[in-house]
């Protein structure tokens, strides 16, 4: 075998070894919540090998890598056919993201993608980005995707090359393989962070939505939103109300979004969100739970204080630092919840809990007093029963 054969076959070697590397839970640090893993579930260095090498001697005698890959994070998450499945927000070293098919027989270890990324389809306006999908099974038969789709901002003023508008991209799928684009959401303020609940309700398909004065910029409004759509082909955002405010001196001061679509439990919708604050190292992404009336999606009924996982050692290291995000989950039959999570825009993770360890997380975890005064009073409680039950 030559030489050039040998080196294909040590990097598809090392390249199998990561993804076959199995992952075990972090026990020492279960805090009776949830269970971090050791590993992230995927990187840049999980993408195919044919992905970024040309593997022909003759178009590439140094075998280089030809089209490198940056990170792989924020992800969409369904079980389909068996599979914990994940669209991947993939990064090019172009600074381009894409969506990729990454599944795993057990949500925790062996994810591959598959051999190709998703090519969607074109809108009239062609957008410049796409990234952070939320998967959602709808109860009318299809499967969506809402992603969001940024574009250069037609108004900025000559020389300015950074400002940028936002937007909710729309895809639907009954395979995840044939993708069919919709129209991108109309809507009065820029978007991000849309998805779309899973039933329908009064009739209507229900978005949840971040409306935003700037691309980076919550502004003046900014928090969760929700919106009634009449149709998904030609999807409106008539109406909007903040169903999950912004607060001083909070997880989610500077914004917050929603992460994938709420699980339906017996006790109510449970979502998975993301809470922002600034800081002097510059802005701190946090992930929390809330509920909703299982009647009412939009009334919350539980919010615990403060943030349900921050990122922690390496996670807290990467392209966009301090950073954990999640824009999906997957709730088994038997009560497991997979919560898919990338640390600092870079990598994706698995922690896994259950819904009952999740919605008695979300009802009895004290509420945020807003006051430090609140907060030591919620301790002295907590020690005064503690302290009968132990002297
Ligand atoms: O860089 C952190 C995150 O920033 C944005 O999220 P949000 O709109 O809530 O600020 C998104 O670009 C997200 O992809 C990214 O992880």
């Amino acid at each position: 075998m030559d030489n050039y054969k040998k080196q294909i076959i040590k990097l598809l070697e090392r390249h199998e070894v990561l993804l076959s590397k199995p992952n075990v839970a972090k026990e020492k640090k279960y805090n009776g919540i949830y269970r971090r893993y050791e590993n992230p579930i995927l990187t840049a260095a999980h993408t195919p090998v044919f992905w970024r090498y040309d593997l022909d001697p003759e178009t590439n005698p140094f075998l280089m890598e030809r089209i490198g890959m940056n990170g792989a994070f924020n992800s969409g998450a369904i079980k389909w056919n068996g599979k914990y499945v994940l669209v991947v927000r993939v990064e090019g070293d172009d600074r381009k993201s894409f969506f990729a098919i990454a599944e795993s027989p057990n949500g925790i270890d062996n994810f591959r993608f598959w051999d190709y990324p998703i090519t969607l389809p074109d809108v009239k306006d062609p957008e410049t980005n796409v990234y952070d999908m939320r998967l959602t099974a709808h109860e009318d038969g299809w499967i969506y995707g809402v992603f969001c789709a940024e574009r250069k901002d037609p108004n900025a003023p000559a020389g300015d090359l950074s400002s940028a508008t936002a937007s909710a991209g729309i895809v639907r799928t009954k395979d995840l393989k044939n993708w069919e684009r919709l129209p991108d959401l109309i809507s009065k303020s820029q978007q991000r962070n849309v998805v779309l609940h899973p039933e329908f309700v009064n009739g209507k398909y229900a978005l949840y939505t971040r409306p935003q004065d700037g691309f980076i910029d919550a502004g003046s409004g900014g928090g969760i939103g929700w919106a009634l759509i009449d149709d998904m082909t030609k999807a409106v955002v008539k109406e909007e109300k903040i169903i999950n405010f912004r607060k001083y001196h909070t997880i989610k001061e500077v914004k917050n979004g929603e992460g994938p679509h709420p699980i339906k439990t017996d006790k109510g919708w449970l979502h998975l969100a993301h809470g922002v604050r600034g800081c002097a190292a510059g802005l701190r992404y946090v992930l929390y739970l809330y509920m909703t009336d299982l009647e009412d999606p939009t009334k919350i009924i539980a919010e615990p204080a403060g943030h349900f996982m921050a990122p922690k050692g390496d996670e807290r290291i990467g392209d966009v630092s301090n950073v954990l995000f999640s824009n999906g989950w997957i709730a088994d039959e038997d009560g497991t919840v997979y919560i898919y999570y990338a640390s600092s825009d870079t990598r994706m993770h698995v922690a896994t809990s259950t819904i009952d360890q999740l919605v008695d997380y979300c009802f009895n975890t004290p509420a945020d007093g807003f006051r430090s005064l609140t907060s030591v009073q919620a301790i002295n409680k907590l020690v005064e029963k503690n302290l009968k039950m132990i002297k």
